[in-house]
C-alpha cells in the first residue's frame, strides 16, 4: 500500500483545470475543450514527482455549474476535495471571482492546504486579481508545456505533505515472531493474499519482526461433528505450540481474519482461561492504520444502544464476489438479527466508492469492512463526515470480536493499549 499524497485541482467550469492536469503529467490525461463543462466525472493519474514522492493527481469538474448534472458533478467534486491533501485551485483572472471562496471555505473547513494558480491565457490586459487571500499564488500560461517546473518548483516551496505515520506495532521488535491466520474461501482471490494480509506481512518481514503464516479450515474448525473439530483443533495447537511452549515469549501476536475469531479467541486460551498470546485482526490493524480507532471502539460501543426500528448500514468499500455465508451480506446481519430479534433492526448496504451519497444520519452506526481498497485519506474522509453529524462507527473486526464478547473485544484492542 503506497502512500501518496493526493493532489486534486479545482476551480470554476472552464478555468483550464484539465489544461493543468495535462501540464503536470505531460500528456493529453484529461480532455481539454473550450465546450463548457467538458469534465464530468473525476480523472485520476498516479505519478512520481520528484521530492514530493508519490501523487495521486485528480482532475474534477468546475463547482460552479448550475444545471442538474452540475450539480451531481458538483457532489462528487466536493468530496473529491475531502480526499485531497492539497488543493491546485485554478482561477481565469477574466472571470468572477466570488465562487472560488467557496472552495477556499471549504479548504479551511476541511483543513486543506491550498494554492491558488491564476491561468493567464486570455485578454491579458484586463487581468483582475482578486484582493489579498494570504495564500501563495502564481500566475501561469498552463498551456505553455514549459511552464511545468516553475509551478512544481512554487508546489514544493508551498507545500509539504504531512509524513506521519502510525507506528502500527511499536510494541515488536526484531526477532519478534507473529502467527498470521489466514483462513481462505471461495470469497479469497486467486493468486494472492488479500491486501491486509499482504500487507501486514509485508511490513512485519520489512522490520525483521518474521512471521507465521497459517491456513486455518474454518468449516472444519465449526464442523458440529466434534471429531472434525477436534482434529482442526489439534492441527492449530501443534503449530501455535511450537512457538508458545518452545521458543517461549517469541511469539508476541496472532492476527486473524476477524470472520475467525469466533475459533481464535477461545482457541488461544489456557484451561484458566488465561491468554497463551496477545491477539488482534487485521481489519484492528487496518482501523488504527487508515482510520482511528478510538473513533471506532466508540462506535462499536453503540451497538448496544441500538432500539428496535433503527437502522444500521453495512459499508463495504468494494463490490467483491459474495459467497452465500459473506461476512457483511449474511454473517453480520444474523448476528445483529440474533441479538435484537429478526428484522427488529433495519439493515442496508452499501457497495463501493459511493459513501457520501447514502442519507448517513438515517443510521444510527456504520459497520464498516476493512476498507483495504481505501487510502487513507478516502477512509478520513468518510470519517470527517460521521464525526461532523455524530454517527457512531465500526468495523468488522471490532464488531465480530464484540459479538464474541466483552473479553474478546479487550483482547483484539490490548496490543494497541486502547482500554475499553
Ligand atoms: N491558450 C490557452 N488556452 C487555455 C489555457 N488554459 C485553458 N485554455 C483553454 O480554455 C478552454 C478550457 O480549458 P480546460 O482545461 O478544458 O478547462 P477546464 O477547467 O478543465 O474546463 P471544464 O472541464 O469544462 O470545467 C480550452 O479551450 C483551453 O484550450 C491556457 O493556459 N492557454
Ligand atoms: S475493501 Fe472492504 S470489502 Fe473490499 S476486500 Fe477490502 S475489506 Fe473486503
Ligand atoms: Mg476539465
Amino acid at each position: 500500500m503506497i502512500q501518496r499524497t493526493n493532489i486534486g485541482i479545482f476551480g470554476k467550469v472552464n478555468a483550464g483545470k484539465s489544461t493543468l492536469m495535462n501540464l503536470i503529467t505531460q500528456q493529453v490525461t484529461s480532455i481539454v475543450d473550450s465546450t463548457y463543462g467538458t469534465t464530468t466525472d473525476i480523472k485520476v493519474s498516479l505519478m512520481e514527482i520528484h521530492t514530493l514522492g508519490p501523487i495521486k493527481l485528480f482532475d474534477t469538474a468546475g463547482i460552479d455549474e448550475k444545471t442538474e448534472l452540475g450539480l451531481k458533478k458538483r457532489q462528487k467534486t466536493i468530496a473529491c476535495l475531502k480526499q485531497s491533501d492539497l488543493i491546485l485551485l485554478v482561477i481565469d483572472p477574466n472571470d468572477s471571482f466570488d465562487e472560488n471562496l467557496e472552495i477556499i471555505d471549504l479548504c479551511k473547513k476541511y483543513e486543506k492546504s491550498c494554492l491558488l494558480i491564476y491561468n493567464n491565457f486570455r485578454n491579458k490586459k484586463n487581468q483582475k486579481i482578486s484582493k489579498d487571500l494570504s495564500i501563495p499564488k502564481i500566475h501561469l500560461d498552463l498551456s505553455d508545456k514549459n511552464a511545468k517546473d516553475e509551478l512544481i518548483n512554487f508546489i514544493l516551496k508551498n507545500f509539504s505533505p504531512s509524513k506521519k505515520e502510525n507506528l502500527l506495532f511499536p510494541f515488536l521488535k526484531k526477532d519478534d515472531i507473529v502467527f498470521l491466520n489466514i483462513p481462505m474461501d471461495e470469497e479469497t482471490p486467486e493468486k494472492r493474499l488479500l491486501k491486509p494480509q499482504s500487507f501486514v506481512q509485508e511490513y512485519l518481514i520489512r522490520r525483521f519482526i518474521a512471521t507465521f503464516a497459517y491456513r486455518m479450515d474454518l468449516k472444519k474448525a465449526r464442523s458440529k461433528d466434534k471429531d472434525v473439530q477436534k482434529q482442526e483443533f489439534l492441527r492449530f495447537k501443534k503449530f501455535l505450540n511450537i512457538f508458545t511452549l518452545k521458543t517461549k515469549n517469541n511469539l508476541k501476536l496472532l492476527i486473524t481474519d476477524s470472520q475467525a475469531m469466533d475459533i481464535i479467541h477461545p482457541w488461544t486460551l489456557d484451561d484458566k482461561g488465561q491468554p497463551l498470546v496477545e491477539i488482534t485482526t487485521f481489519s484492528v490493524i487496518m482501523a488504527h492504520q487508515k482510520g482511528d480507532l478510538s473513533f471506532f471502539i466508540k462506535g462499536t460501543e453503540a451497538f448496544d444502544k441500538l432500539k428496535k426500528n433503527d437502522k444500521v448500514l453495512i459499508a463495504e468499500a468494494c463490490n467483491h464476489n459474495r459467497i452465500k455465508e459473506d461476512i457483511g451480506t449474511f454473517q453480520i446481519p444474523n448476528k445483529i438479527n440474533n441479538h435484537f430479534g429478526k428484522n427488529n433492526i433495519k439493515i442496508d448496504h452499501a457497495f463501493g466508492r459511493d459513501f457520501a451519497s447514502y442519507n448517513l444520519s438515517d443510521y444510527k452506526l456504520i459497520i464498516h469492512c476493512g476498507g483495504c481498497m481505501l487510502d487513507k485519506q478516502q477512509m478520513q474522509s468518510r470519517l470527517t463526515d460521521l464525526k461532523n453529524s455524530d454517527i457512531p462507527i465500526t468495523n468488522y473486526g471490532l464488531i465480530l470480536s464484540y459479538f464474541q464478547s466483552k473479553k474478546a473485544f479487550k483482547r483484539v484492542l490490548k496490543p494497541f493499549n486502547y482500554q475499553t
